[in-house]
């Protein structure tokens, strides 16, 4: 009996699991041409190629790229599991964008938004998925980025998100951790999505540097942000011009005051350091903690799972190397307990860093 039973379960559990393979393997060819797991992304395609030409200059991990991950995160993070906040990954940032571009934590954010708004309106899709499938797109176009997963089905947003969701660059650690928790996501998941400003730099920070990137390599999405905001310079509150602003000890590099702290907090530090040439690491956690920032506030049940329509990124080949001049010295480890790892320097003389064109 017991065993009759058993066996019921680890059939009904077999057939499951060629359910789920079959999905994943099945395929339907579009009238382009193109092949999806699901009819319903073949709408997908087009927008895909008109996000390319008319959005990323031809597929390239430049300004807007940069700034259509960043525009995802500010439109998700206004969500609070506990309710009371804004619709999450909704889109609401984009059709709202009078009201939330006026928040002083989305300083900048009106280029991006008024760079999507005409490529939105042609698409046919709701703002919410125009989104998310930009910064899916945009980022794919970055070298050693994961290929984000996209859902496709969010409703129209219904209002804006209210102000304070997003957090400051002069935050402290307890409250940047506090916010992430509110919306869902623990200390780790918070290092993982902060892999982004691996192809971020600031306009807003301090305006008279605009396109200051926060690493070495802004083109290409490796662990190099992670190994650059932990060497040791001017890294207090304070010593950058700006609120939020610390100076790196790269010429031509901007670090966020929130980075460094987050890369010096005992809740954080160990975190941080593992991303450190990591890159199988950081790929898979960012991928796992885009994929639930990018739904948040969303009925994943009503969504088709059309990630297939994302392209493929280029590979990063790595290792990542310390700038030239750099070495292991120069490094303010907070995480003693783990190894650092063995990398190597950049030949050739301290580098200056070129502001990020478009910004
Ligand atoms: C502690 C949390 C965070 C803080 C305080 C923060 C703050 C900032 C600031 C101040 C900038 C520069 C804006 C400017 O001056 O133009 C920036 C850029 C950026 N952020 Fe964050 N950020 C945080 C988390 C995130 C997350 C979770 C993502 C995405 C998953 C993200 C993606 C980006 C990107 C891609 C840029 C570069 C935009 C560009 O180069 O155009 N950030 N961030
Ligand atoms: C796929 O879709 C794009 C955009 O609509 C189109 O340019 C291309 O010809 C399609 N077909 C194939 C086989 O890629
Ligand atoms: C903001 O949204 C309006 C529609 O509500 C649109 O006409 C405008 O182009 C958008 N502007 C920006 C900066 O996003
Ligand atoms: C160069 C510089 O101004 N360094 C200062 C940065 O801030 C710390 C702490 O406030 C000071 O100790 C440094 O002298």
């Amino acid at each position: 009996m017991a065993f009759a039973r058993l066996s019921v379960i680890v059939s009904l559990a077999l057939g499951a699991a060629q359910l789920a393979n079959a999905a994943l393997t099945k395929r339907v060819t579009c009238a382009d041409g193109n092949v999806t797991a699901n009819k319903a992304c073949c709408a997908l395609f087009p927008v895909v190629a008109k996000m390319q030409s008319d959005l990323f200059d031809g597929a390239e991990c430049g300004e807007e790229a940069h700034s259509a991950l960043r525009l995802s995160f500010h439109d998700a993070i206004g969500f609070s599991i506990h309710g009371g906040k804004g619709g999450g990954a909704d889109g609401s940032i984009l059709l709202f964008n009078a009201t939330e571009t006026a928040f002083h934590a989305n300083g900048g954010i009106d280029d991006i938004t008024a760079g999507q708004f005409p490529v939105f309106q042609e698409s046919g899709l709701t703002p919410g998925d125009f989104v998310h499938l930009a910064a899916a797109v945009g980022t794919a176009n970055c070298p050693g980025a994961p290929r984000l997963q996209f859902l496709f089905g969010r409703p129209a947003p219904k209002a804006p998100a209210p102000d304070l969701t997003v957090p400051e660059p002069t935050d402290s650690v307890t409250a940047i951790l506090a916010r992430f928790a509110d919306a869902g996501f623990n200390a780790q998941e918070v290092v993982a999505l902060l892999s982004s400003h691996t192809i971020a730099a600031a306009d807003v920070v301090d305006v008279t540097i605009p396109g200051t990137p926060f690493d070495s390599t802004v083109g290409t999405f490796d662990t190099q942000v992670f190994l650059e905001v932990l060497l040791k310079g001017n890294s207090f509150p304070g010593n950058g011009s700006q609120p939020g602003e610390v100076l790196s000890p790269l010429k031509g590099e901007m670090r966020l005051q929130s980075d460094f702290a987050l890369s010096q907090d005992s809740r954080t530090a160990c975190f941080w350091q593992q991303m450190v040439n990591d890159q199988t690491r950081m790929q898979t956690q960012f991928k796992a903690a885009m994929a639930k920032l990018q739904v948040l506030g969303q009925n994943t049940r009503n969504m088709v799972d059309c990630s297939d329509v994302v392209p493929v990124p280029a590979s990063f080949a790595g290792p990542i190397k310390f700038p030239a001049t750099f070495s292991q010295k120069d490094v303010q480890q907070a995480c003693p307990q783990l190894r650092f790892p063995a990398i190597s320097t950049v030949a050739g003389p301290a580098p200056t860093l070129a502001p990020v064109p478009g910004s």
